[in-house]
């Protein structure tokens, strides 16, 4: 059995340079104080020594607040770091030879950004999956066109899994995207490029938690 109780709710992926002059732990601790659920370390640019002290930092922060760090592509380090889990894009280690290698206890949250990724990764033992992009964003130049939100929660309903939105979201259309059935938002720059990351993360939980009072029970 896998801890199926992480929370997709507003999640926080990590980019340097989003961060300007403020460090990633910086940015991190506050989110983790405004309420933020689950945290990816995500950095494109970086040697596996740097990240995982990197990471190491960032999973003092957020153990004893219970909140769980995701890998972006490394299974190396989070397999170093112990970390809850990974991320993996579509040119990245395939499904298999993840799960492979990192067992059945941990996460695996797997990118999907059209109809027949969403049904592959409907065959596979995913944990979650990452739909985007939404919206148009200009923190991944590759990310393709932009997809909506109807489009969006019909690709996470084709893949079965529990799903969060990520690419341009913040708290002027997060809304629109729990509405649309998507359990969580997954964000870059509406957190780590805000003037105030902690204020940034309070307005997405509080648009989190709006929806959820609002939700019939189940
Ligand atoms: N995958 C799809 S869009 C995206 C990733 C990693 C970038 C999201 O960044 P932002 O700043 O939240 O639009
Ligand atoms: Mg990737």
């Amino acid at each position: 059995m896998r801890p199926r109780d992480f929370d997709l709710g507003v999640y926080l992926v990590t980019d340097r340079a989003c961060c300007g002059a403020r460090s990633v732990e910086e940015v991190v601790s506050a989110a983790i104080d405004a309420g933020v659920t689950l945290v990816q370390l995500r950095d494109k640019n970086i040697d596996a020594r740097p990240m995982l002290a990197l990471g190491r930092r960032l999973l003092e922060l957020l153990r004893p607040a219970g909140i769980g760090l995701i890998v972006d592509d490394r299974i190396d380090v989070a397999l170093a770091l112990d970390a809850e889990g990974v991320h993996i894009g579509q040119q990245d280690m395939p499904y298999a030879e993840a799960r492979r290698q990192l067992g059945p206890m941990k996460i695996i949250g797997v990118s999907v950004g059209n109809e027949s990724e969403a049904r592959q990764a409907a065959d596979w033992d995913v944990d979650y999956v990452g739909v985007g992009p939404v919206y148009p964003t200009a923190t991944k130049q590759d990310a393709g066109l932009a997809l909506g939100a109807d489009e969006t929660a019909r690709l996470a309903r084709i893949s079965g899994h529990r799903a969060v939105a990520i690419g341009g979201i913040d708290v002027t259309n997060a809304a629109v995207l729990y509405a649309a059935g998507l359990e969580g938002v997954a964000v870059i720059s509406a957190i780590c490029a805000a003037p105030d990351p902690g204020a940034a993360t309070r307005s997405l939980v509080r648009a989190r938690r709006e929806h959820l009072a609002r939700a019939p029970g189940p």
